[in-house]
């Protein structure tokens, strides 16, 4: 439970390695010819974040970086989100911009593996599915719609680094805080029900999941991401392939126009832009399947221990965590009450209950807790507040989940900075 570091901001970014800034944050390779010339998906992507074209794009400098996005990060159709920078464009949402029930498409957070494909268009758009099934299907997004039972419902994304910012001795990655989680409404049909449309052959084990996305080195042999789950996960009926965010269009940034949304497994399981499903008969070995990626100690391990890959083991279900996003962190009151109130939410459990302490853990009061709107929704809860005079103050929340597991007070160490669902902290001062 450590200091938010300060983000170190695109300036940084382009001071250390402008090339490789061009590169990550755009897909801008510098020709010797024409340095800096922005063109192709590149543009395109400058254009969608600063939220239209760009009609002097031709004079753009080499190493720009539009004022727009600098500073306080002004992503088109997002609102306060903070960007990261030390991978493609990454984005988190502050906790208590976070307060809403259901996540406004504009709230929800970013995490880029590689170059998102620019105008992606949903009238094009094809779904493959492959691999060992009876019938390969090729699908368009109309298909999807008029084949299958279309389903909405609330869903939990979190990044598995969410909040990997904590950890001591650091983790490389996304400097993640709290933000790397969200529950928008998802409108979509049941992966389910399409792998059986194209009929699941015996022995089958995994799901291989690939997106319209390139790398971030340009090679266009390499996927920046792809995944997969257990087949039964890929079963469940609230893992979608959904079209719509929020009863509208998904945001660019999160996966226009088709994306799969595996709730209550890492974020990485949820394909964005997706192209492709294809069924295997092993675990899937796509781009950061492998190695060390998504994966934690299959033991307790010390801080800055070193393990060998062999002690890995593929993160599935996400841990139970809460989230303060009210009042905000850095709250100052007259008043002596107030209603804080959250999230929880417990991987592929339902969580039981919520515990708020002021006074640093000695004494813990229960939240009122509502249940998930549906299965893989993150749970509300709140609570009234009594503060016993003026000073400073911390609210601390603690989820335990319907098997009796509680959020730890501490950082359970490992070397990629995965799954840290410590308990959230709030600082209140009372004037
Ligand atoms: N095609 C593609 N899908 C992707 C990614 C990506 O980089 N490319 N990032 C994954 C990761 S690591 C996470 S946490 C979630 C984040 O979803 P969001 O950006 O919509 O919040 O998308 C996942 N799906
Ligand atoms: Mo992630």
């Amino acid at each position: 439970m450590g200091e938010t570091p300060a983000s170190r901001g695109l300036h940084a970014l382009y001071r250390e390695d402008p090339d490789r800034a061009d590169r990550l944050l755009f897909g801008r390779v510098t020709h010797p010819d024409r340095r800096g010339f922005l063109k192709g998906a590149g543009l395109g992507v400058m254009a969608a974040l600063v939220g239209a074209s760009i009609p002097f794009h031709r004079n753009i400098p080499e190493h720009f970086i539009p004022v727009a996005l600098a500073g306080e990060a002004v992503i088109r159709g997002k609102d306060g989100l903070v960007v990261l920078n030390d991978r493609p464009l990454s984005a988190e949402t502050p906790a208590h911009l976070l307060d809403d029930a259901i996540t406004p498409r504009e709230r929800h957070f970013i995490r880029n593996n590689g170059i998102p494909p620019a105008g992606a268009d949903a009238a094009g758009w094809t779904l493959a599915i492959d691999g060992l099934v009876e019938t390969p299907l090729k699908l368009g997004i109309d298909d999807l719609r008029r084949k299958f039972d279309v389903v909405t419902a609330a869903l939990t994304l979190e990044c598995a680094g969410n909040g990997r910012a904590f950890f001591d001795p650091p983790a490389d990655g996304a400097q993640w805080t709290y933000g790397a989680v969200a529950c928008s409404e998802w409108t979509g049909v049941r992966l389910a029900d399409v792998l059986k449309a194209a009929g699941v052959k015996a022995g089958v084990v995994y799901t291989a999941h690939e997106g319209a996305d390139t790398h971030p080195s340009g090679d266009a042999g390499r996927h920046p991401i792809s995944r997969g789950v257990p087949i039964a996960k890929a079963m469940e009926p609230n893992t979608l392939v959904a079209f719509a965010q929020n009863g509208g269009p998904i945001h660019p940034m999160n996966g226009a126009p088709l994306r799969l949304v595996v709730p209550g497994w890492p974020g990485s399981c949820s394909q964005k832009w997706l192209t492709r499903v294809w069924l295997r008969d092993r675990v899937h070995d796509g781009a950061k399947m492998i190695g060390t990626a998504y994966r934690v100690p299959g033991r307790p391990v010390a801080p800055g221990e070193r393990l060998d890959e062999a002690a890995f083991v593929i993160i599935g279900a996400m841990p139970v965590k809460s989230l303060i996003t009210h009042p905000a962190t850095g709250h100052r009151t007259p008043s002596r009450t107030l209603e804080a109130r959250g999230h929880a939410w417990a991987g592929e459990r339902t969580v039981e209950s919520v515990r708020l302490s002021i006074d640093f853990g000695a004494t813990w009061t229960e939240a009122a807790l509502d249940p998930p709107v549906n299965a893989g929704a993150w749970q509300n809860w709140r609570a009234s507040i009594a503060f016993p005079g003026p000073g400073y103050y911390e609210i601390w929340a603690r989820a335990t989940d319907s098997e009796g597991v509680g959020q730890p007070h501490a950082i359970a160490w490992n070397p990629k900075g995965y799954l840290n669902n410590a308990l959230h902290r709030v600082a209140v001062t009372v004037v």
